[in-house]
């Protein structure tokens, strides 16, 4: 920030004194760009590479921004590496999408001392002082999951098997991530209000459709049956189908074992729209332009709310259309 007000200073009275000696100068020099350092948690997920190139598009170079991206590739250590990195280059702002909720208070006190504003995106994160941030914007994780919980009661109401003990087998994203501590109490809490529902194992699925599929096949070698999965993202939720189908276990709208999964990313929908998952509960990646618009509200000295939440929706066989997944960005 202070690199950037220096910069203008001069700018500006090269400027006037282009002014002072000859023809005044028609051709004003554009305003220097806006230096963002964004840290991103990796690549585990279609939902991420979506929200990487929601951020890209809309922080470029011809929207005004410089943009310096790190990936931490999963690693909240090489998210610190990389926000030192920003405060050492003297960005303007650093923009966090964070692994975890913990750990933070450390290092965005040393960007805090530096005089550069935090904005965070996603996840959110636990801190003793929350001016250390200047604000947050993602999706209401909690809600998420009572979309599903709520759906799957409708659907079993439907079936007529409200009085029947219904087995789920959870599949969660990474530790201490907020969508995953929020889908999964959304979860644990609709289990603790239902006599009838149980969860028969919680497997930590990362995020990622390798590591689930690994889990669930050694899982199905148990034995033990259930009659719906609750997966916290798309691509685990790909994971498990696979290790289902070879193991010759239904799924899906006419078959042994309810899907329920969130992202909604266009793949899942296809998936949906097949008949082979139930609900995709959407958590929007897009988060790119409400970003940019954010730091050029800060810049104009605009308030702001602390959080800012994105609109969600879900989807089932019976309201999706070919239409309406060729129209998703992503
Ligand atoms: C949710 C985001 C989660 C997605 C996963 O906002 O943090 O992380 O649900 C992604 O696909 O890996």
């Amino acid at each position: 920030m202070k690199t950037r007000r220096i910069l203008s200073l001069v700018l500006f009275l090269l400027f006037l004194a282009s002014c002072a000696g000859n023809a005044p100068n028609t051709e004003d020099p554009p305003p220097p760009l806006i230096r963002v350092g964004f840290s991103q948690v990796g690549s585990e997920s279609d939902w991420r590479l979506a929200n990487t190139k929601s951020m890209t598009n809309a922080l470029s170079e011809e929207n005004g921004f410089e943009l310096l991206f790190d990936n931490a590739r999963q690693k909240q250590e090489n998210q610190f590496l990389a926000i030192r990195n920003f405060i050492q280059q003297e960005v303007d702002y650093i923009v966090i999408a964070p692994i975890s909720e913990y750990g933070w208070d450390s290092v965005l006190t040393e960007a805090r001392d530096a005089g550069i504003p935090v904005i965070i995106m996603d996840r959110q994160i636990q801190v003793e002082d929350d001016s250390l941030y200047t604000c947050w914007i993602g999706s209401d994780f909690y809600n998420e999951g009572k979309i599903a919980v709520n759906w799957l009661d409708d659907q079993l109401a439907l079936q007529k098997r409200t009085d029947e003990d219904i087995n789920i087998l959870h599949i969660q994203g990474t530790d201490g991530a907020t969508a995953q501590l929020m889908r999964t109490k959304a979860l644990e809490d609709a289990v603790a209000e239902r006599e009838h529902w149980n969860i028969v194992a919680q497997l930590k699925g990362e995020y990622t459709e390798a590591k689930t599929y690994e889990l669930v096949s050694e899982y199905l070698k148990t034995g033990e049956s259930f009659d719906v999965i609750y997966s916290e993202n798309d691509n685990m939720t790909f994971g498990a189908l696979r290790a289902l189908n070879e193991a010759g276990i239904t799924h899906g709208r006419y078959g042994e074992v309810t899907v329920i999964t969130f992202d909604a990313v266009r793949e899942a929908l296809q998936y949906c729209l097949n008949g082979k998952i139930d609900l995709c509960v959407e958590c929007n990646p897009l988060h790119g332009p409400r970003v940019a618009d954010i730091i050029r509200r800060l810049e104009r000295g605009d308030s702001l709310s602390k959080k800012n939440y994105m609109e969600e929706i879900s989807f089932s066989f019976s309201t999706l259309t070919p239409e309406i997944i060729n129209a998703r960005e992503y």
